[in-house]
């Protein structure tokens, strides 16, 4: 990346300045009026049920459909009686869901209301770089900056979050991010938003004097900023009333740096039928999967003879309940057929290795002994040139491994194809690696190169993002 392209990329955002400032009150407003004292209510009454993030509302403009989202600082209730400073999207805290379809034209404008700049990354989308929202494009106060691409994927729970250089942290811990999801039309798996498709994004949040709290301590950044209170769609200990037979939720670790090991308190078995970005080949009956910061996971469980009764959905490792689910006296059928998902593609043969190695250089984490700079590009990519990347873990605390760009299928975890747990099965785009892991990814760009826009790979344990951990890479 030239100082020229620098300048460049600057007058194109100056260019884009819009007066701002007149949407905020509105939008604080528009949120108190629809939601707010409803949720308060139910923060009183103990009700406390299970917030969904709305479904983002589209226009069009011409053969786009067009997304308004404003990133404003807000209050929220997480507390009784007490309200939370936080940052929000078109919401007082995460953001509003955008839903899309394949091969639709897509233009999210995300607007700045904040006193700081961010940026927003469309996490596990394939678009091409200049529209991916990493630390290049970034959008100052008071500024807008439009996402356009077409859906040139499948079906997938994917998220946007800001990806600012060395403030990511930060902006997500306040309650910067909030869920992309790509539709299809199958009609044999529960699909009804907010009825029998549930949405849970899942977060570790600390709290001092009910603020959110985040202050890493140097041995914070080092292992990442975890504990407090898990928070679900916004809301602690939350509950949700079933009402369907089968019940599909869309898992997303939206923590900083915790692992959650995701079980029900019982051991219901439940359906995994979705990983990072697309299906599994194979629905696969289970009792718990690991989630790593930024990956995800949709299961369906099947509520037929738990009529009247309670499920804990908990996270074993910190042995908190993520969700109170109180199952209807009766039940209204829904289908759900497990086969045939997805057919993922033949993998082919490699035409070049490429190994990425975690580490730690003057207090900084490094790949391949190097911190992030955005003046370098680390890897040129060959469009279309089928590679396997291997990750290396050599260190002694858990990491995970991030591309931008495109998916990967994960093809042995230490040497073994058995070690690709049952969620890693599909395309993804975050790989979970414990201390001493290695894994082997397949990956391959497509359609998009551009010699002057790079992507991204990193860690997402955001602490460790922000000191150091990321690479970039261009697709030639
Ligand atoms: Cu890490």
């Amino acid at each position: 990346m030239t100082r020229r392209n620098f300048l460049q990329k600057g007058l194109f955002v100056a260019s884009a300045i819009i007066e701002a400032n007149a949407f905020v009150g509105k939008e604080i407003e528009r949120f108190f009026e629809k939601y707010y004292h409803e949720y308060r209510n139910d923060i009183l009454l103990n009700k406390k049920f299970l917030p969904i993030p709305k479904t983002a509302y589209y226009r069009y403009e011409g053969e786009y459909k067009v997304f308004d989202m404003h990133i404003q600082e807000s209050l929220h209730p997480f507390f009784a009686g007490e309200m939370t400073k936080t940052y929000g999207i078109n919401s007082s805290y995460l953001g509003e869901t955008i839903v899309i379809k394949p091969d639709e034209k897509i233009k999210v404008n995300y607007i700045n209301h904040l006193k700081e700049p961010t940026t927003m990354h469309g996490h596990g989308m394939h678009v091409p770089a200049h529209m991916d929202g990493a630390v290049h494009q970034v959008i100052n106060p008071a500024s807008m900056w439009s996402a356009i691409f077409e859906v040139k994927q499948g079906a997938a729970t994917n998220w946007y979050h800001p990806h600012l250089m060395g403030e990511t942290a930060r902006q997500v811990y306040k309650g910067l991010a909030g869920l992309i999801i790509i539709e299809d039309d199958k009609s044999n798996l529960p699909r009804e938003y907010g009825i029998d498709d549930i949405p849970l994004i899942i977060q570790e949040r600390r709290f001092a004097f009910n603020q959110i709290d985040y202050s890493p301590s140097r041995r914070e950044i080092m292992h990442g900023y975890t504990g407090g209170e898990l928070v679900v769609n916004g809301s602690i200990a939350p509950k949700f009333q079933a009402s369907t037979r089968f019940l599909r939720l869309r898992l997303l670790n939206g923590s900083n740096a915790s692992i959650f090991h995701i079980r029900f308190k019982n051991n219901e078995k439940f359906y995994l039928i979705a990983g990072d970005n697309s299906y599994l080949p194979q629905a696969t009956k289970t009792t718990s999967l690991f989630l790593s910061p930024a990956e995800r996971a949709e299961i369906v469980v099947d509520l037929q003879g738990l009529e009247d009764n309670s499920l804990y959905l908990i996270d074993s490792l910190s042995k908190k309940e993520i969700l109170k689910i109180i199952v209807d006296k009766s039940l209204n059928q829904n289908s759900f057929e497990p086969n045939n998902l997805i057919e993922l593609e033949q993998i082919p043969k490699p035409r070049k290795t490429r190994i990425f190695r975690f580490g730690m250089r003057r207090m900084q984490f490094t790949i391949n002994n190097k911190s992030m700079d955005m003046n370098r590009i680390d890897e040129f990519i060959n469009l279309d040139e089928p590679e396997e990347w291997i990750i290396e873990n050599p260190m002694n605390m858990a990491h995970n491994f991030h591309m931008h760009a495109t998916h990967f299928r994960v093809i042995e975890r230490n040497g073994s194809k058995e070690r690709v747990m049952p969620w890693e099965r599909g395309y993804k785009d975050t790989v979970f690696l414990a201390p001493g892991d290695k894994v082997k990814i397949q990956v391959i760009m497509r359609d998009f190169a551009s010699a002057t826009d790079p992507y991204m790979y990193h860690c997402h344990f955001l602490e460790h993002e922000d000191n150091g951990m990321m690479g970039q890479f261009v697709v030639i």
